[in-house]
């Protein structure tokens, strides 16, 4: 039987073994870490313009957690809080009037509503003001950082899409509106948008809207932040694919749920 060779090493040897598999193991590390850049550098960018340039995984992610959200916290059942009316705030705070701030003619003003086979329904303020209003008292948020207990009042969008036949429509997944200029647009998960407390507010603290707050009717969705409840409508699309979103372009999050 041969006797198997001794590998004795010097210390000198095994501190160069060590080092040698130090860097092997670092430069290994590094390798994969360049490679993992590349490949999320070089990903397409996902939809351009829905979002903010965002390379595709990474808004993959983000979408995850979208419907992570939605499935774990929404529920349409789920009501706001809501106030006793004495306690909304006489002074409504004023936020951006992006799409809103030029002067429009209030009489001739309709809603304009894009049907799934391509036709147009207009609808005017005193359509929507003859069906049940529904007055809302609850605590407004912006994402800058304040809130506020808030009264609106007006038509839940639930009565409006069943008053106008718009069931085809809502059964897509998103709803889509935007100022009459087409300055400032938001996208809606069709859950929100269909939610028992969103409202097409024409009324705030029992008077038709002041032009600085959405005058002649504005979105009032309180499973959203601010930035979803757009001043000013001018008119209401609904699709598979998620609408242009003014925020989201600009990075906020698109789905802004509460
Ligand atoms: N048309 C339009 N709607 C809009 C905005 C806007 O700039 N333009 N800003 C949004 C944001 S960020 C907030 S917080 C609320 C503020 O509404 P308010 O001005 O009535 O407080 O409106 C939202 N709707
Ligand atoms: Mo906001």
């Amino acid at each position: 039987m041969k006797k198997k060779a001794k590998v004795s090493l010097t210390i000198d040897q095994r501190i160069k073994r060590r080092n040698f598999i130090s860097f092997g193991v670092f430069g290994a590390m590094g390798a994969a870490a360049y490679g993992g850049w590349k490949w999320l550098y070089n990903a397409p960018q996902e939809v351009p313009g829905v979002t903010a340039g965002t390379r595709a995984p990474l808004r993959r992610a983000l979408n995850k957690t979208e419907l992570f959200f939605r499935r774990l916290t929404f529920n349409e059942n789920h009501l706001v809080k809501t106030y006793p009316v004495e306690m909304a705030v006489k002074t409504v705070r004023h936020n951006e009037d992006i799409g809103s701030d030029s002067t429009i003619d209030f009489d001739q003003w309709k809603l304009e509503v894009i049907k799934n086979n391509g036709q147009k329904l207009y609808v005017d303020l005193d359509q929507i003001k003859a069906l049940p209003k529904t007055d809302l008292v609850f605590d407004f948020k912006c994402v800058e950082g304040w809130d506020q207990i808030q009264h609106w009042g007006g038509l839940l969008m639930r009565d409006f899409v069943r008053h106008f036949g718009l069931d085809e429509e809502t059964s897509l997944d998103y709803m889509g509106l935007t100022t009459p200029d087409k300055q400032y647009y938001v996208g809606l998960d069709m859950p929100s948008a269909m939610h028992p407390q969103t409202l097409l507010a024409y009324e705030m603290n029992g008077k038709p809207l002041p032009p600085q707050h959405g005058k002649p009717l504005r979105l009032i969705i309180p499973v959203k932040y601010g930035i979803k409840n757009l001043k000013r409508i001018g008119s209401m699309t609904f699709s598979n694919q998620r609408p242009p979103d003014y925020w989201a372009e600009q990075g906020y999050d698109y789905y802004s749920g509460l």
